[in-house]
Order: structure tokens, then C-alpha cells, then sequence
């Protein structure tokens, strides 16, 4: 069996997706997804010059070795660009294996390990008031496990606060937005927000916050600390983890669960975090650490450490690789949480899939592979269009992390 051509198909229902598509000399192909969001071109070209050339003529079953071959045998390793171009060939192969198999990627992975995953929702507001509101949204949509992120008094762009209805999308012009970040402002009111949520909702759903990498390691586990008693499920990248060490410090002072890991690419990034048990979830995704191949060496390695997986699942990841996330999370022992922000009915339109939400929890289908395909008519439709993530400084205007 040969792989005959590997294309790479962007789009923009609403929001930019880089998809692509391994087809063999056996009729069956698969479909890894390829998206880095404000650098899509980055890896369409990486795909395109250097990886689909390598790929052509060999055994789409071999899927250990093409990512060997990949990861050792590009010499550059690691990093966002290459990372996602190897994951989405991985995924892609996967799907081709389930295909031939006839087996739901799951049932290739060792089986159901639960009946349904739990997922995550992002609730959001410019308000205090308006955030509560969101939440009591979600609630209602059935969620039991909600993400809340405010707008900030005195900061006039707060991360993770949507314009339009239910869908955030910070990647939103083609030059990156400049934001205004006040880390005194945001630790006095971030622990109200908190005491307002249980005051309204009680104990029961499950509550997440994303930091966005703003705090030092020390601000981080006074917000950690001021946030004990709400009870938060996590305190999301509460800072940069270049330097892992450092969550030793917000470790040591606060037992506010930590969950890290949304932009690393491989076991590499997080095994400091993990082997020193300084965070509990690990946000890796098949998209951006390597795929169902390196990301279940991650998983495996974070069970020994009761470090359970909480895998990134923002609209810029798109739904191809939310087919493949559900399938892993319903095998994966080890599994936390899934993040789930919906995509909008143009996206959904354009990767038909079988996966679902109901009650609060994601269900994978039996459909042969991770079950998501693309409608390239459709895809065509919607031309790329240039969009990136914003950036922060402080208000003397030096540059901080967004
Ligand atoms: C985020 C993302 O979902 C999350 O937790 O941190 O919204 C992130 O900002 C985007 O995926 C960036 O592309
Ligand atoms: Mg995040």
C-alpha cells in the first residue's frame, strides 16, 4: 500500500483551518488537521515544500516509523511549525488505519476506557455581571465544567472576552491587536469574580480560569492562594513555562490545581512539570504535541505521575483534530477534562463529523478513523483570509506576554 499524493486544503468558514489530506493507492485517505493560528501559511508551505515530498510512495501503515522518520530525521526539531505539520500527517495516518481497520480510532487505541468525556465550556463577559450571566448560560446548555474569564475594570481588552455571541476568536486582524495588561488590577478583582460565581452558583459546577501566561511565578500563587476557596478544577498557564522550574514556586504555595501545556510539542516541554508533579493537567493536543503518536507517550508518562490530560481545545484547533481529541480522551486512562469551544455553523458545515455534545459531556462515534471529514467544495468557498493573535504591553507600554 502507497501514499499517493498529500494535499493541503485551506480554508476560512468564519475563522482560518490548514487540513490535510493523505490519499492512498487504495482509495482510503485520511485527515490530520495542520492549524497554528495567525501562522497558517507557515506550516500550508512547510506541509507543502518539505513534508508531503517525503511522504509520497511509502506505507501509510507505518506509522511509528513516518514519525520517526519525521521528528529524528528533519534534524530540526521540535517547534510549533514543524510540530503541527507532523502532527497532522500522524492524525491523518491514524485515520487511514481505522479506515482500513474498519474500527473507530478508540477501539486502535486499546478501547473505551469511559462511556463519555468530560468537557469544558467558555463562559465570558465584559462584566462581572455579564459573566455571571454567560455562566448561567452554560449551565443551562447542559455543562457541568465551565471556564470563566471577565473583562477587567480599568484594562480596556481583557484575554478571552468575546465580542459577538458564545464565540471567542482573539486572532482578530491581519496586524496583532495591541492590548494594555495591569496585573494589580487583574489580582483584586479576579478572586471577586470567583466568590460572586459560587455565591450565585454553588458548589457543584466545576469552575476554570486561563491566566494566559500573565503572572510571575510568585503573583501566580497569590492569585492561586486567594482562589483556594472557590475551589477552582484549574488556574490555566498562570506563567510562561519555558523555565518549568519555576511552577515549583507556585507549587509550593498554593494547592489551586495547575493546568499547563496548550502550546508545547512535545514530552520534552513538560517532563520537568510532570516528573516534579508541579502541575495535575496536561493541556498537550494531538495538533500541536505530535499527534496520537507523541501524545500518548505524554499521557503515559503523566499516569505515572497522577498527571491527568485536560487537552486544548479552542476554535482554532479545528474540528478534525476535536474528532481526534474525543476518540483519545475516551481511551486515555488518565484523562481530566476536554476543552470544547464550539465551532460556528460554517466550520461544522465544512468538516462534517460524528462527534457530539449532550449533557455536559462529548460522545466520539463509531465511525471507521477519528470520524471528521472535509467538504472540499465547501472549503473552496471560503478563501484564506490573513488574521493574528493579539499582543500585550504594559501601561508604560513595554511588551508583555499575551
Ligand atoms: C486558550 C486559547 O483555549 C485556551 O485555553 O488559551 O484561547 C488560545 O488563546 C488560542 O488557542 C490561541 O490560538
Ligand atoms: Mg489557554
Amino acid at each position: 500500500m502507497k501514499i499517493t499524493a498529500a494535499r493541503v486544503i485551506v480554508t476560512c468558514p468564519g475563522r482560518n483551518f490548514v487540513t490535510l489530506k493523505i490519499e492512498t493507492d487504495q482509495g482510503v485517505y485520511g485527515i490530520g488537521d495542520a492549524t497554528l493560528n495567525g501562522r497558517e501559511k507557515a506550516v500550508a508551505t512547510c506541509l507543502e515544500e518539505h513534508v508531503a515530498p517525503l511522504l509520497i510512495g511509502r506505507d501509510p501503515q507505518r506509522i511509528e516509523d513516518i514519525w520517526q522518520f519525521l521528528y529524528r530525521g528533519s534534524y530540526w526539531r521540535r517547534g510549533p511549525v514543524q510540530l503541527s505539520a507532523v502532527s497532522a500527517v500522524d492524525t491523518a495516518l491514524w485515520d487511514i488505519k481505522g479506515k482500513l481497520a474498519g474500527m473507530p480510532l478508540y477501539q486502535l487505541l486499546g478501547g473505551r476506557s469511559r462511556e463519555r468525556v468530560l468537557c469544558y465550556g467558555h463562559a465570558n463577559g465584559e462584566t462581572l455581571d455579564d459573566t455571571v450571566a454567560a455562566v448561567g448560560k452554560y449551565i443551562d446548555l447542559g455543562y457541568r465544567a465551565i471556564r470563566a474569564q471577565s473583562g477587567i475594570p480599568g484594562i480596556e481588552k481583557a484575554y478571552g472576552i468575546a465580542r459577538g455571541e458564545m464565540h471567542y476568536e482573539p486572532a482578530d486582524a491581519a496586524l496583532p491587536t495591541e492590548t494594555v495588561w495591569d496585573t494589580s488590577k487583574y489580582l483584586r478583582f479576579v478572586p471577586t469574580l470567583f466568590e460572586r460565581l459560587r455565591e450565585e452558583f454553588g458548589d457543584e459546577p466545576e469552575l476554570l480560569h486561563d491566566v494566559h501566561h500573565r503572572l510571575t511565578p510568585n503573583e501566580a500563587a497569590q492569585l492561586g492562594k486567594a482562589l483556594e476557596p472557590h475551589r477552582l478544577f484549574w488556574m490555566e498557564d498562570p506563567t510562561p513555562a519555558e523555565n518549568q522550574d519555576a511552577f515549583r514556586l507556585i507549587r509550593e504555595r498554593t494547592t489551586t490545581p495547575i493546568a499547563v501545556g496548550e502550546i508545547f510539542n512535545t514530552i520534552w516541554d513538560a517532563k520537568t512539570l510532570i516528573e516534579n508533579q508541579w502541575i495535575d493537567y496536561i493541556r498537550t493536543t494531538v495538533l500541536r504535541a505530535g499527534g496520537i503518536t507523541h501524545l500518548r507517550r505524554i499521557a503515559d508518562f503523566a499516569s505515572l505521575y497522577q498527571v491527568r490530560t485536560g487537552s486544548h481545545g479552542a476554535t482554532d484547533l479545528s474540528p478534525v483534530t476535536m474528532g481526534a481529541a474525543v476518540h483519545f480522551d475516551t481511551w486515555v486512562p488518565n484523562f481530566g477534562i476536554q476543552e470544547y469551544m464550539r465551532h460556528s455553523e460554517e466550520t461544522d458545515a465544512v468538516f462534517p463529523h460524528d462527534y457530539r455534545f449532550e449533557d455536559g459531556f462529548l460522545h466520539c462515534g463509531e465511525a471507521p478513523g477519528h470520524g471528521v471529514d472535509i467538504d472540499e467544495q465547501l472549503a473552496a468557498k471560503y478563501p484564506y483570509k490573513p488574521a493574528q493573535l493579539p499582543v500585550a504591553r504594559l501601561e508604560d507600554g513595554t511588551m508583555w506576554n499575551w
